[in-house]
């Protein structure tokens, strides 16, 4: 039976800078910069332990359209070693690594192969026959807002079809809608396998035939949880199995502690509790960043003090960690003990001002200034909807506890 086996990566995004994230620890932060390399080395050792006829990269290898020096040096000398081992590599670039920057080209070996800026088709064989043709093309500039799926043509002739292309399947808003495409579009192709890139998550679009985006490989902020890494694919016949492999050398996670739930009645109390939690997301060998959001934390508490103090504890014990779980945040959620119905009986100001609060949309307005600081704006994205509405709910509690008290 026909038969070939390959890895399916994409959004290396290497050397991104991890901006905003200066304020961490030295140790901490250098851990973070080697990350993209650390994950990628993972993937590149799996390449070579599982003999994998090739590696497909589909897009933003590089973070900066001046693909750094260092970057490009590590990334030459992980396909140096899949050189040595006869494992091919199959690269598209994307909106990050459009061929229309500038940068210093440092030559890679005969195995990389690059597709231009037209959809080209490469073939690859392998020693027992099997024919595989590959389609792609590269990012000429950052923004390809066309459609370009329609150049992708099948041209028989092989026994395995595979459609490499970085771009946005349509409907998700999340991401820049560069080379935009319907699920359909790609379906209707009679392709084998559809090897995307661009959007970060770890999305499989489609099972028969398998449409697939493995995701970053590597979390980047914490908006980017969980473990990241690629997929191992092998195609025999009409038959498809995909296996993820985890790849991250850092993850991003987010915890929860229900205070109501819980039995800490002093601040060490609470310590032991939040260490347990460390505990949980301590993973052997890897680095976690953890978010903490404390819920129902009662009335009384003076919550700007804890959350520094707990941080501060939380954050001097793992310092000298190897698999650390550094506490980025402390996020305080008081309990809600008061409602407004008995409030508004109290007195008619209460009415007027949760009026006032559930007609207000006007964060971005009130938050102008802010915005258009020379300084903070550099730091600022725009916030979602539910981080305005999160922001007018934390206004409310402060301003009950403020007239309440
Ligand atoms: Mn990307």
């Amino acid at each position: 039976m026909k038969k070939i086996t390959f890895i399916h990566a994409a959004d290396l995004h290497l050397d991104s800078p991890m901006s905003g994230l200066k304020h961490l620890p030295e140790a901490i932060f250098d851990r973070l910069q080697e990350s993209t390399f650390r994950a990628f080395r993972k993937i590149t050792d799996e390449a070579i332990n599982r003999q994998v006829d090739f590696l497909i990269i589909s897009g933003d290898i590089f973070d900066g359209e001046d693909r750094s020096i260092r970057a490009q040096t590590r990334f030459r000398k992980e396909m140096d070693r899949l050189f040595k081992h006869d494992i091919q590599v199959y690269l598209i670039h994307g909106n990050h690594d459009h061929l229309g920057g500038s940068w210093v080209e440092l030559n890679m070996p005969a195995n990389v192969h690059i597709f231009r800026d037209n959809v080209e088709v490469l073939t690859y064989n392998t020693s027992e026959g099997t024919s595989v043709h590959l389609y792609g093309f590269s990012y000429v500039k950052k923004h390809v807002l066309e459609r370009r799926i329609n150049d992708y043509v099948k041209k028989t002739g092989a026994d395995f079809h595979i459609g490499i292309l970085h771009g946005n399947h349509e409907g998700n808003s999340d991401h820049g809608n560069y080379a935009p495409f319907h699920l359909r579009e790609l379906i209707e192709k009679e392709f084998d396998y559809w090897a995307l890139g661009h959007i970060h998550k770890r999305t499989v679009l489609s099972e028969m035939p398998a449409v697939v985006y493995p995701g970053n490989i590597q979390g980047r902020h914490k908006k980017e949880t969980g473990m990241k890494g690629c997929y191992f694919v092998s195609l025999a016949g009409t038959e498809t199995k995909l296996e993820f492999i985890p790849a991250s050398d850092v993850i991003w996670e987010k915890a929860e502690l229900d205070m109501a739930r819980s039995e800490a009645a002093t601040f060490g109390d609470l310590c032991k509790l939040c260490s347990m939690v460390l505990e949980d997301h301590r993973h052997e060998g890897l680095a976690t960043i953890l978010q903490i959001t404390l819920k129902n934390v009662s009335f009384e508490t003076q919550t700007n003090v804890l959350a520094e103090e707990l941080l501060e504890v939380l954050q001097e014990q793992e310092r000298d960690e190897e698999s650390f779980v550094w506490t980025a945040s402390i996020q305080i959620e008081e309990r809600i003990d008061w409602d407004r119905d008995r409030l508004k009986s109290e007195a008619d100001f209460y009415s007027e001002l949760f009026n006032i609060i559930d007609k207000y949309d006007d964060a971005e307005g009130t938050l102008s200034s802010l915005y258009s600081h020379p300084a903070a704006r550099k730091y600022l994205e725009r916030l979602t909807k539910s981080e305005q509405s999160a922001l007018i709910k934390e206004s409310e509690q402060l301003l009950i506890r403020l007239l309440y008290q």
